[in-house]
């Protein structure tokens, strides 16, 4: 029987749903965010597969026709959220988007959704993506790593979806603000500033932007024109991962002429992902390409690295001595930064947070390699935070308090794809 908090996700999901696409909050965030709506599709699936399907689609409607998949779609202007569709100034039709992606991954999701139920109808729905996703996938390969080193490069912080990571304030130091508009910001009229990113943060945020829209978005020229050029671990892991799967589905819709293309990505994030490894932190991390500046401290992504099948014996037993020590000190796993970093905050997006979604991808890898207990230990640390707070954003790693947007889509969904206890069950 589905517990109380099963039903509290079902109907956050049917409540977000605007009509063949969810968005990830009422108010903060009133529009199609690209991962979230790949999150809300593994929620849709535990109930509806037709709904999780038509997630996948009308994502798919916000591409580009160089490939990118914008993070946000502006299907229809709301004056609540900034920078809205007047600020980014694209061109896409028949609705306009951001000027920029988001982690990649959508053919992890459409895999599942595949093998959830390999019906004919569901490998059609599948077949029509694949095009979708190859040229998307392409996307990455040529513009974001075009030295073809395999790591791949994200030009603006929003883009890597963990907004204000420590990471990022080196590589945001060398951007120059003294440019940008006037502008006013809607995130902190919904939830508190001090949970949000700062100031100086937004200020780079839209210096970065500023520099996209000057070149009218050309995916060339943006890399050229961006102050800010930094190669992420999670990114370069997710899109390894995504490609793996991508290869698998390609394997069983017996689409073979796309094999030799994605083998070739394969290999190439392979060897990116592997220079990402820093060998101070004992953890991957992220590298500007501005100022070859190494991140610091261990961020959550560093615990990717089974969910993409890269590292060494040495470097995942590194890992796991990471995932002890931070485990030993958080009350809950696993937050977006190391606890014993300087720059870690247990309240502010992405300082120190945990994120459910986050902590599916790294308990989904840490299972598939064996280690049931630590990723028993990520579910169960969901779990008790969600029956804490709520389908929060996000929540302290230290006290289990929620933050930023509630009712929250994805919190929700991978609840009931893969948190909750009913869920466990049937999956035994
Ligand atoms: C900018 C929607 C998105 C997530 C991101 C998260 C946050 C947006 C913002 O919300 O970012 O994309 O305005 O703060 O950082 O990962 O996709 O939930």
């Amino acid at each position: 029987m589905a517990s109380s908090l099963d039903t509290v996700a079902h109907d956050i999901l049917i409540g977000n749903d605007l009509g063949g696409y969810t968005i990830p909050t009422k108010g903060l965030y009133p529009y199609q965010w690209n991962w979230d709506s790949v999150f809300v599709a593994l929620g849709f699936a535990t109930f509806d597969l037709n709904r999780a399907w038509r997630e996948l689609e009308t994502l798919f409607e916000g591409q580009w026709t160089d490939g990118m998949l914008p993070h946000i779609l502006f299907r229809k202007n709301d004056p609540g959220y900034f920078p809205g569709p007047d600020v980014w100034k694209t061109t896409h039709e028949p609705f306009p988007t951001s000027g920029h992606s988001q982690p990649p991954v959508a053919a992890i999701v459409v895999r599942d959704l595949y093998e959830q139920s390999p019906t004919p109808e569901n490998a059609a729905r599948a077949k029509a993506l694949f095009p979708k996703l190859m040229a998307w996938h392409r996307w990455w390969a040529t513009y974001r790593d075009p030295s073809g080193e395999g790591s791949v490069a994200i030009i603006h912080p929003w883009e890597s979806g963990r907004d204000n990571l420590p990471d990022w304030d080196e590589p945001l130091s060398l951007v120059d603000t003294s440019g940008i508009e006037a502008y006013e910001r809607k995130d902190t009229t919904h939830v508190d500033a001090s949970v949000r990113p700062r100031k100086l943060d937004y200020d780079r945020y839209m210096a970065i932007l500023q520099s996209g829209r000057a070149v009218g978005w050309d995916p060339v020229k943006v890399v050229e024109n961006s102050p800010f050029l930094v190669a992420d671990p999670a990114i370069t892991m997710i899109l390894l991962r995504a490609n793996r799967d991508l290869l698998a589905l390609a394997a069983s819709l017996g689409i073979d002429e796309a094999k030799a293309e994605i083998e070739g990505w394969i290999a190439r994030l392979e060897k990116g992902a592997a220079s990402l490894w820093n060998e101070e932190v004992q953890a991957f991390t992220t590298k500007n390409l501005r100022s070859g500046v190494r991140g610091a401290g261990v961020s959550s992504a560093a615990f990717l690295a089974p969910f993409a099948g890269v590292g060494t014996p040495d470097q995942l037993a590194a890992m796991r001595a990471h995932f002890d020590r931070i485990a030993a000190k958080a009350t809950f796993t696993v937050p977006s930064y190391d606890p014993d970093y300087p720059g870690f905050e247990p309240m502010r997006y992405w300082r120190g947070p945990i994120w459910a979604v986050v902590n599916y991808m790294i308990a989904r890898g840490l299972a598939e390699s064996g280690d049931a207990e630590r990723s028993e230990r990520v579910r169960a640390d969901t779990e008790r935070l969600v029956a804490l707070s709520g389908f929060a954003e996000y929540f302290s790693p230290i006290d289990g308090t929620g933050a930023g947007g509630r009712s929250f889509s994805w919190t929700a969904a991978v609840w009931l794809a893969w948190v909750s206890p009913q869920r466990q069950v049937q999956a035994a």
